[in-house]
């Protein structure tokens, strides 16, 4: 038998001659094969799938330095930072090339795929993996997957949530993100506005490996100023007689009211105040100021006067229309609320209406003087007799005669006395 060379690599046919004890020989030649005494090593385990990822499963494509058999999920191990519960799922590949797939599990961090040597892999000439001997023929320098499984935190700073703006003043987006891994995720902004009603804004994040976070704000667009509405006081003429409640309302239909303000002179007065006149003869201004959430300012304002609600009695208390006399006057005693001084009234804007006619006091005579007795000073002021006949024209009964005028300050009063007048002979 001769020797066979056994050089590595070479190719070889063995010729073998057998002889029996009878001389018969036979020749036997193997057909050609190569010598094989190297064992198999891991060239690569490299990704076959995108990294970083957020993939439930990833594979690795796994290659050897020639075909072996015997590859299977018991020959890998992973090594993971940060990620829990991954396991290898299947193997498949035959030769040299296998494709490992990888359930990643959970959380976010690394995971590499390496190779346990337990000498169940080995080639086609038995050699085993990284020769015999468990754990020389490991591998575990291959490439990692970034497993990311966070999304990105996205924070929104302006514009605020339920703030509301002037179109002038409302903000840019401004916003943090920030990601597990992601230095900087790709970031969206979608419904930023400055028009006027409720706006929705959302930032959306994505990191690169597909997680998706967003954030949201709501806010109010508003350049509409508050409306005011003053129901009391009027603009009109009150007495010294009647009490004011302060009545308005202020709305914001938009962003609503921040605050408003009532002054009555000046001085702050509050919804449903109630006010004695008494001593508040003359002019007045009422205001109101509002502004809403948005900055949005407005202000209205009202303004009314106060007259002296004044007694009055006409004298004679009957009037004949057919009385001739130039002589006889009519004459008021004109007395005013406590407070107020009939001395301070000015004859000459004293006037008396009459069925619609104004007729003015008598310069003269006039005079200050308790008339009735009652302790109250009158003002007497004397009328036209022929006047207020000819006003009349022809009424008779009960005749309502208002007396107005002014003190000097421009303060007004007013009063009024009922007469009977009468027409003998109609
Ligand atoms: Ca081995
Ligand atoms: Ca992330
Ligand atoms: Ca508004
Ligand atoms: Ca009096």
């Amino acid at each position: 038998m001769p020797s066979l060379q056994n050089a590595e690599g070479l190719a070889v046919t063995g010729t073998m001659v057998v002889t029996d004890v009878a001389g018969n020989s036979a020749t036997f030649t193997t057909p050609p094969f190569k010598i094989d005494k190297t064992p198999p090593t891991v060239s690569s385990i490299v990704r076959a799938s995108a990294s970083p990822t957020n993939a439930t499963t990833v594979n690795f494509t796994v290659t050897f330095t020639e075909a072996v058999t015997g590859v299977d999920m018991t020959d890998f191990t992973l090594t993971a930072t940060g990620v829990s519960g991954a396991a290898v799922s299947s193997v498949s590949g035959t030769g040299g090339l296998y494709t490992v797939a990888v359930n990643t599990g959970t959380g976010s961090g690394t995971l590499r795929l390496d190779i346990d040597d337990n000498d169940t892999i080995v080639d086609l000439a038995g050699n085993k993996l990284g020769g015999t001997g468990v754990g020389n023929g490991n591998f575990n320098t291959g490439e990692a997957y970034t497993i990311d499984k966070a999304p990105p935190v996205v924070t929104i700073t302006a514009p605020q949530n339920g703030a509301s703006y002037k179109p002038a003043a409302v903000p840019q987006p401004a916003y943090t993100v920030a990601d597990n891994l992601d230095p900087q995720p790709s970031v969206v902004v979608t419904g930023w506005s400055n028009a006027e009603g409720v706006q929705t804004m959302t930032i959306t994040a994505t990191d690169a490996a597909g997680n998706v976070g967003t954030a949201t704000v709501k806010y109010t667009m508003d350049n509409t100023p508050p409306v005011i509405i003053i129901n009391s006081p009027q603009a009109k003429d009150y007495l010294t007689s009647e009490n004011l409640t302060i009545n308005f309302s202020v709305t914001d239909a938009l962003s609503g009211v921040a605050n408003a303000e009532a002054r009555l002179d000046g001085i702050i007065v509050t919804n449903g105040q109630v006010i004695s006149l008494a001593d508040k003869a003359g002019s007045h201004t009422f205001t109101v100021s509002a502004t809403d959430k948005a900055g949005n300012s407005v202000a209205a304002s009202v303004n009314f006067s106060v007259i002296m609600a004044s007694t009055v009695d006409i004298d004679p208390n009957t009037l004949n229309l057919k009385s001739q006399s130039d002589k006889n006057a009519i004459t008021a005693y004109i007395e005013l609320p406590s407070g107020y001084d009939v001395g301070q009234i000015n004859v000459a804007t004293v006037k008396m209406m009459v069925n619609g006619t104004f007729i003015a006091a008598q310069l003269t005579p006039t005079s200050v003087g308790d008339y009735d007795g009652d302790k109250i000073p009158d003002r007497m002021v004397k009328f036209d007799r022929q006047a207020v006949i000819a006003a009349l024209a022809g009424k008779t009964g009960d005749i309502k005669l208002t007396i107005s005028g002014q003190f000097r300050d421009g303060r007004g009063f007013s009063g009024e006395d009922t007469i009977k007048v009468i027409s003998p002979g109609k």
